[in-house]
């Protein structure tokens, strides 16, 4: 029989949400590619899951519930059958309410698949059963409040308009690993005489795009956008007549802020020589249509809002939103176009509980009292390896005393130290919906195959877990098909000019942008806030990372072979890899440290191994390490994240990976 056809959608936490074309031969995945008719995604898929089959069809995928036998952390295991599983964590669970109350339940979930409905589910399952919740916000919430401060409930630039900018800013995002599609456009742009700047930590491997490589000190990229708007302010070089008509707190940055951010103190601050920012800032002004992709690299520090709030307020001053090509590109916010709270179900909420900060889970799990949390329920997401303050969490998950489920694809960190493993089926398996973070575009997906093994999806699941809890409401006794239906039955202006038709049978189909979208600011003043009284800091400013006291910043950022700790089940992937450091050619010979020699990172939080390798790319005072490892394939069973904190952002509760400092000694 020929291969069959059938489109998908890439289920990852990545800007692009790829459109795919999955094949099908006696119902196994015999090859996938990019739906070369996306108008984002066009054709091409990253590197990491050109061979999606090869996951999907793994030999080490979990196939059936597994339930602990040796002790926790050894991945000893015995097979059981679902009625078993849900039996045993059914009656583990009651007992647990029984003496310590539901809140005593804890979930633990992000983004192993961005479907709404299989990301979501689980929400109205812990709402029901009253367990504590979960605030998560590991990713880019303090991005996310910046935007809110700045620009209120506006729709972000389509990415689409990149194609017509001249003067294209990547800062602090990795494209060429994070955001491949937009470098389509980001190259038509450059064809037509657009330059390209990458702003950065290190020179990475989206330099190779870039005309411009500026390297900031890690946390002072607020300074480098104040130091940028005092010059701008000092030449003249303001839209005044834009600032008027569309702008408040204008005079309030000129007379309170600016005069503390020449280019010689934001030199200070971002180790930028001062004409290089006096060049930026008229480049800046001078571009017809500059437009920033800002990432969320730079606000995963204490003062990680603030800085995102600044470099807002940048277009604003040059009225660059007025121009097509011109305005900044921020995390879309189109949750108002499928309406998540028919999966969520806050509703189900009987009395308000507890809620625990996704970052601050290593405490949770190990100091919190009243009640101690007893149990533990992980869903496509894998703690042990993302979370911060890696060791805090491993001593949480070694407890005795805990009872931990894990629900996933494949035997992660966090699932060697499960009571009781669920095996997940993979995107192609089970139905969804998904919308992107990165493009307006949204689609709807058919599983592809039937689920390998005994895997179960995450609605799946929590339907059955529902029924052995003996919860009576319909809601959890439909199928995820029935929820996806709901979800396109509620009407929203996004979904105005869409062909839903076209949508209900699995293409792609564009939200809809107010033909004005680009200046009509949707913030209580109706203007672009550079000043916003409602925030406790009325105008924005720079203000300083935690650091720590060790010598040099430790970057733990993305590779293009992984997403975030998913694909360390593909060898292939991996092979002739090994968990690196980069580390500039000065300050390996201060040290005593060689190419390719083991070395040590470590500070008060932990340590971990990793070979080091010396590069011209990293600048003095900086480490990179790219990728998050699994512990069981790094060479110190220590991950990256054993070197970073529970710190919290200063606006949204996020997580502040990159403000870290280690020390590197040899082994
Ligand atoms: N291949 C791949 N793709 C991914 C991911 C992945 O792990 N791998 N992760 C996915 C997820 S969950 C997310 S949230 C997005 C992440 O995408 P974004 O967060 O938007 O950006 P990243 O590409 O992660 O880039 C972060 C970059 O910020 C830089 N950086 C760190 N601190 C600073 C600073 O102070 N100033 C400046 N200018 N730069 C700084 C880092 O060096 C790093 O290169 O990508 C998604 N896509
Ligand atoms: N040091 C450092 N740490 C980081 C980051 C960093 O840049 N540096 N990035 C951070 C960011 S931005 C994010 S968003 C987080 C992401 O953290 P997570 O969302 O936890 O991401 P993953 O590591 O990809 O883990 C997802 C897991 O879900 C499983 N899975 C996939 N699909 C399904 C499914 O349908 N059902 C079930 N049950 N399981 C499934 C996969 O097998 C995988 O193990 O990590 C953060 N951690
Ligand atoms: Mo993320």
């Amino acid at each position: 029989m020929p291969a069959e056809i059938k489109r998908s959608v890439c289920p990852f936490d990545c800007p692009d949400t790829c459109s795919m074309l999955v094949h099908v031969e006696n119902g196994m995945v015999i090859r996938v590619e990019g739906d070369p008719g996306h108008p984002f995604t066009r054709g091409t898929l990253c590197p990491k899951m050109n061979h999606y089959e090869r996951t999907v069809h793994s030999p080490s995928r979990l196939t059936t519930p597994l339930i602990r036998t040796g002790p926790k952390g050894s991945g000893e295991f015995r097979a059981a059958s679902w009625e078993e599983a849900a039996g045993v964590i059914s009656d583990r669970w009651r007992k647990i309410i029984a003496e310590h109350g539901a809140e005593s339940i804890v979930p633990c979930s992000y983004a192993g698949t961005m479907g709404l409905v299989q990301r979501n589910c689980g929400h109205a399952f812990f709402y029901r059963l009253g367990a504590s919740r979960l605030e998560r916000t590991i990713c880019s919430p303090a991005k996310e409040s910046a935007w809110k401060i700045v620009m209120g409930n506006t729709p972000v630039i389509h990415p689409g308009e990149v194609k017509e900018s001249d003067l294209v800013i990547l800062w602090g995002i990795n494209a060429a690993a994070t955001n491949i599609h937009i470098l389509h456009d980001l190259r038509e742009a450059r064809n037509r005489g657009a330059k390209v700047w990458l702003i950065e930590t290190y020179k990475n491997g989206t330099a190779a795009v870039a005309d411009k490589v500026f390297i900031t000190r890690p946390g002072s990229d607020g300074a480098l956008a104040l130091g940028m708007m005092h010059v701008i302010v000092r030449e003249g070089l303001v839209d005044s007549t834009f600032v008027d008509k569309y702008v408040l707190g204008y005079p309030e940055l000129c007379e309170k802020i600016l005069p503390d951010y020449t280019p010689e103190a934001a030199s200070r601050i971002t180790g930028l020589p001062a004409v290089v920012i006096e060049e930026m800032a008229l480049a800046y002004a001078k571009a017809r249509a500059p437009f920033i992709r800002l990432g969320s690299g730079l606000t995963r520090y204490a003062n990680g809002a603030m800085t995102a709030r600044a470099i807002s307020c940048l277009p604003a001053l040059t009225g660059a939103w007025q121009r097509p090509g011109g305005g900044l590109q921020s995390n879309l916010s189109t949750g108002s176009a499928l309406d998540n709270s028919l999966i969520t179900r806050e509703d189900f909420i009987s009395k308000p509980t507890r809620t625990i900060n996704i970052n601050r889970l290593g405490n949770a799990l190990t100091e919190m009292k009243d009640p101690k949390v007893m149990g533990f329920y992980v869903y496509h997401s894998n703690p042990l390896s993302v979370l911060p303050d890696q060791n805090m969490v491993l001593k949480g998950l070694e407890r005795d005393d805990l009872f931990t489920v894990v629900h996933e694809r494949f035997m992660t960190d966090t699932a060697l130290y499960a009571d009781v493993v669920l095996p997940a089926t993979s995107s192609l398996e089970h139905g969804d919906i998904y919308r992107s973070y990165g493009h307006y575009w949204v689609q709807r997906v058919s599983p592809s195959i039937a689920p390998v093994g005994e895997a179960k999806s995450n609605w799946d699941t929590f339907s059955r877990l529902a029924a052995a809890m003996g919860f009576e409401d319909p809601y959890f006794r439909q199928t995820a098909e029935e929820l996806v239906e709901q979800l396109l039955a509620k009407s929203s202006p996004w979904l105005d000019k869409t062909d839903l038709s076209a949508l209900k049978a699995g293409l792609p189909v564009e939200l809809t942008l107010p033909a004005d979208y680009k200046l009509t600011f949707k913030t209580p003043s109706g203007k672009i806030e550079i000043m916003n009284s409602a925030d406790a800091e009325s105008l924005p400013r720079y203000l300083e990372p935690y650091g720590d006291d060790a010598a040099y910043w430790f970057m733990s950022a993305p590779t293009p072979v992984m997403l975030n700790s998913s694909f360390n089940e593909r060898d292939d992937l991996l092979a002739n890899r090994k968990m690196t450091l980069l580390m500039n050619r000065a300050d390996a010979a201060a040290s005593g440290i060689e190419d390719g020699q083991k070395v040590i990172a470590f500070n008060e939080r932990g340590e971990a191994a990793f070979f080091l390798s010396i590069t011209d790319s990293v600048p003095a005072g900086v480490v990179v390490a790219e990728g998050v490892w699994w512990r069981q394939k790094t060479p110190g069973n220590s991950g990256v994240n054993a070197l970073t904190s529970q710190r919290l952002t200063d606006r949204g509760a996020g997580s502040t990976f990159y403000d870290t400092k280690v020390n590197v000694r040899p082994e």
